[in-house]
């Protein structure tokens, strides 16, 4: 039994949306618990740590301006594998390119904004989700 927790954001383009809660209602449908729950517009140190890995990618600066640009939902999730089985759920990185039936897929779509906004993120290793965790839930 791999017990996990992993850190799922709700990014700006779904909350103003009004997708927080079709996000909710697909990891609970899926069998993830809740663990924790919170509203916020994250500063850029915070996404500066968050996507350290992509600080030298030519896409960085629009992903922090886009991240940064108004409220999102963090949530930490619970369950056996709810690392991979989120990224499942979540769908492929391109939301142009995602499946349907996966959140980007049915949720997500190019906006011809210049920044990849696709609804939701979710982290990619224990890792990552425990480094990421301290970033959103200091006090959990
Ligand atoms: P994921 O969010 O699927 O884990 P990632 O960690 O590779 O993808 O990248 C983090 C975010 O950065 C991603 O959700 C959207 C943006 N991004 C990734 N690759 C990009 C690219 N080639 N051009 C523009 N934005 C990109
Ligand atoms: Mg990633």
């Amino acid at each position: 039994m791999t017990t996990e927790r992993s850190l799922v954001l709700v990014k700006p383009d779904g909350f103003a949306r009004g997708l927080t809660g079709e996000v909710i209602r697909r990891i609970e449908r899926k069998g993830y618990r809740l663990v924790a729950l919170r509203i916020l517009t994250p500063t850029r140190e915070m996404l500066g740590q968050h996507y350290a890995e992509h600080a030298e990618k030519p896409f960085f600066g629009e992903l922090v301006d886009f991240m940064s640009s108004g409220p999102v939902t963090a949530i930490v999730i619970e369950g056996n594998q709810c690392i991979a089985g989120f990224r499942s759920l979540a769908g492929t990185t391109d939301p142009t390119k995602a499946a349907p039936g996966t959140i980007r897929g049915d949720l997500g779509r190019d906006w011809g904004q210049g920044s990849t906004e696709n609804v939701v993120h979710g982290s990619d290793s224990p890792e990552s989700a425990a480094r990421e965790m301290a970033i959103w839930f200091p006090d959990l």
